[in-house]
C-alpha cells in the first residue's frame, strides 16, 4: 500500500469538479485517508512549489493557486503514485489523452489551468503530506 497527495485545484472548485474527480480517484481503487479545504499561502507555495521558483510563470502560478480555498487530499492505494499521475494526464491538458481527467477537464490554452495537482515520486508524496497534513488528520 502506498499514499500520494492531491489538491483540487482553483480551477477544479470553480467548475464544481471537484466531485467528479474525487469519484475518478475512487473508481480506480484508491481510498480517502484525509481530505481538507485551506486557502493556500505564499509560504506554503514557496515550499510546494521548490523546483519553479526561478520560471518565469512561478508568479502567475502562486496568484492563481491562492485564487479560492482548495480541496487537498491524501490518497492510499496499491501503486497510488503512479495510478494518481497517470489517471491525471501530462502537465500540459493539451496534450492530455482524452478520459484522463486533464485531458477530460484541463485548459487546453493555459497550462496553469490544470485541474488537479499529485505527487509525482515517493519523495515528494512523504514530504507533501507531511507538508500539509498532521499526523491525526490522517485516518
Ligand atoms: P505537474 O503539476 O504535472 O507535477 P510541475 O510540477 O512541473 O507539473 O509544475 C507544477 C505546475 O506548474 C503545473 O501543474 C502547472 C504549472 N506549470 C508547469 N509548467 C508550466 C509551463 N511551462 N507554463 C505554465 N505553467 C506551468
Ligand atoms: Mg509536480
Amino acid at each position: 500500500m502506498e499514499r500520494t497527495f492531491i489538491i483540487l485545484k482553483p480551477d477544479c472548485m470553480e467548475k464544481k469538479l471537484a466531485g467528479t474527480v474525487l469519484s475518478r480517484f475512487e473508481k480506480a481503487g484508491l481510498k480517502i485517508v484525509a481530505c481538507k479545504m485551506q486557502q493556500l499561502t505564499d509560504s506554503l507555495l514557496r515550499e510546494h512549489y521548490s523546483h519553479l521558483t526561478d520560471k518565469p510563470f512561478f508568479g502567475f502560478l502562486c496568484d492563481y493557486m491562492k485564487k479560492m480555498p482548495v480541496i487537498m487530499a491524501i490518497l492510499e492505494g496499491e501503486d497510488a503514485i503512479a495510478k494518481v499521475r497517470e489517471l491525471l494526464g501530462p502537465t500540459k491538458s493539451a496534450d492530455a489523452p482524452a478520459g484522463t481527467i486533464r485531458g477530460d477537464y484541463g485548459d487546453k490554452s493555459i497550462v496553469t489551468f490544470n485541474v488537479c495537482h499529485a505527487s509525482d515520486s515517493p519523495e515528494s508524496a512523504a514530504a507533501e503530506i507531511k507538508r500539509f497534513f498532521a499526523n491525526n488528520e490522517i485516518f
